[in-house]
């Protein structure tokens, strides 16, 4: 059932595994990445729930007092300077006394946590992982939350999709610091497939401004993003599940998950798509991002939104196609190769996929077959020309290859599932990948 092509990503992922944890990239991203860990736990669910248990737990190992969960998890081991920023320059510890960076990712983890779970039962598991879920939303509400509800970022390294086009007005007003000598990314992927040097000289200065004030206070670039918004509500939507199996009252989730949708709606919503909001000064940033068909994921999104969400996608950006580009290739910002700008990404498509398998079955097996096409033609690339396929950026990039395990134990390879969604699991220890091929690529 797993393939041969399954057992391609489960190499993947036992070759990106650093004993507790699998790294996004082992040389580009050498270190433990929160959303990135998310989706690998995802798909890790698939074929060995101790190795996602792990994954997760790992991560909010290195959660801080204020419930936030820092996007990067520093490994002491790897050498200084082999990625920047780097551990120096973030200057700050978790209580469990790892190095982190002080920003976040969008909270995908509830969900991930639930679906380990369902893969694998395991309620010693959901009783430990939901109340730091539950912090990390409140941080998230006390922080960072407006009076209507919604979650701002700070930097666009937050929103997951740093190098968006959705990001070039409010990053205009951001002074570039000086940065260029430092990136260590064009050292492994070519320039022109990367953020250009004065858009990294603008995040460093923005992350820079953010640790000077102790990373409390917001500096030029204080947005709402739908992708991160629409996380947020999910989350709630499956805390409220996580919250029932463990025998607690999912009732105020319910709530929580209603208002955020309702506020997504009333601010975030315009012609079509979702866009991201100025938090300062209410002004819609209108975009052509994909992040704007994320919400289809929250369950009571209004039915006429939806469907003018699920008009764009196949108008604006041509799902039907089989893939996702991550800008709309109409727009004149859209770039096929360069990162965030256009290709198309596994996680987003995976998002998005989520988003349509009740509303539009036949979309979803659409976008299903598209994730599996691409890793089939050009591997478990970073991101992909979203008409040729061809791969861009790092090669056996960790969450192409756990999620495209998800999409193969759902959707099957040829359309038919895997028996039961699970794909043979390991029943060795973890952290030894000899042991756990053995057992999953016999
Ligand atoms: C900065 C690890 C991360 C992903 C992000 C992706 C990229 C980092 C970078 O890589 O960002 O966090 O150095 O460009 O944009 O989504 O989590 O895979």
């Amino acid at each position: 059932m797993i393939g041969h092509l399954g057992q391609r990503a489960v190499r993947v992922l036992v070759a990106n595994w650093d004993r507790s944890y699998t790294v996004p990239s082992r040389r580009l991203y050498p270190h433990q990445w929160s959303w990135d860990s998310a989706f690998v736990a995802i798909g890790s669910a698939r074929w060995s729930p101790r190795r996602a248990r792990s994954e997760l737990l790992s991560l909010f190992g290195s959660q801080w007092r204020d419930g936030r969960v820092p996007h990067i998890a520093f490994n002491p081991e790897i050498q200084d300077g082999s990625y920047f920023p780097g551990p120096e320059f973030w200057d700050v510890r978790a209580p469990s006394g790892s190095a982190t960076s002080g920003i976040v990712q969008p909270p995908v983890h509830a969900l991930a946590a639930w679906r380990v779970h369902l893969a694998d039962p395991d309620s010693g598991f959901l009783r430990r992982i939901y109340p730091r879920l539950v912090a990390q939303q409140h941080f998230l509400r006390t922080a960072r939350g407006s009076e209507q509800g919604l979650i701002h970022i700070v930097h666009p390294w937050e929103s997951g999709m740093d190098n968006s086009p959705a990001w070039d007005t409010p990053l205009a007003s951001v002074e570039p610091g000086p940065a260029g000598a430092s990136r260590r990314d064009l050292g492994h992927v070519s320039a022109d497939e990367r953020p250009t040097d004065q858009d990294y000289a603008r995040y460093i200065a923005l992350a820079r401004a953010y640790r000077d004030t102790g990373y409390r206070r917001a500096g030029a670039f204080c947005v709402e993003d739908p992708l991160f918004n629409a996380a947020y509500g999910v989350a709630e939507v499956t805390l409220a599940k996580i919250a029932k199996a463990c025998g607690l009252d999912p009732e105020p989730h319910h709530q929580a998950a209603a208002a955020i949708t309702a506020a997504m709606v009333e601010h975030l919503y315009d012609d079509g798509l979702f866009h991201a909001r100025d938090a300062r000064s209410g002004i819609l940033l209108r975009s052509h991002s994909a992040a704007g068909l994320v919400p289809l994921m929250l369950p009571d999104l209004p039915r006429d939104l939806a469907n003018a969400l699920i008009g764009s996608a196949l108008d604006r950006f041509g799902i039907k196609q089989g893939t996702l580009p991550s800008y709309a290739p109409g727009a004149p910002e859209f770039d096929p190769a360069r990162y965030w700008r256009g290709p198309s990404w596994i996680n987003l498509t995976w998002l998005v996929w989520q988003g349509l398998r009740h509303r539009r079955p036949d979309l979803a097996d659409v976008l299903a077959d598209g994730m599996i096409a691409a890793v089939s033609r050009s591997g478990f690339r970073e991101y992909f020309d979203p008409f040729t396929l061809h791969g861009h950026g790092c090669a056996d990039f960790s969450w192409s290859a756990a999620l495209v395990l998800d999409v193969i134990a759902e959707h099957g390879l040829n359309g038919v599932p895997a028996a039961g969604g699970q794909i043979r699991q390991e029943t060795g220890g973890i952290g030894e990948p000899g042991e756990i091929g053995d057992h999953v690529l016999a």
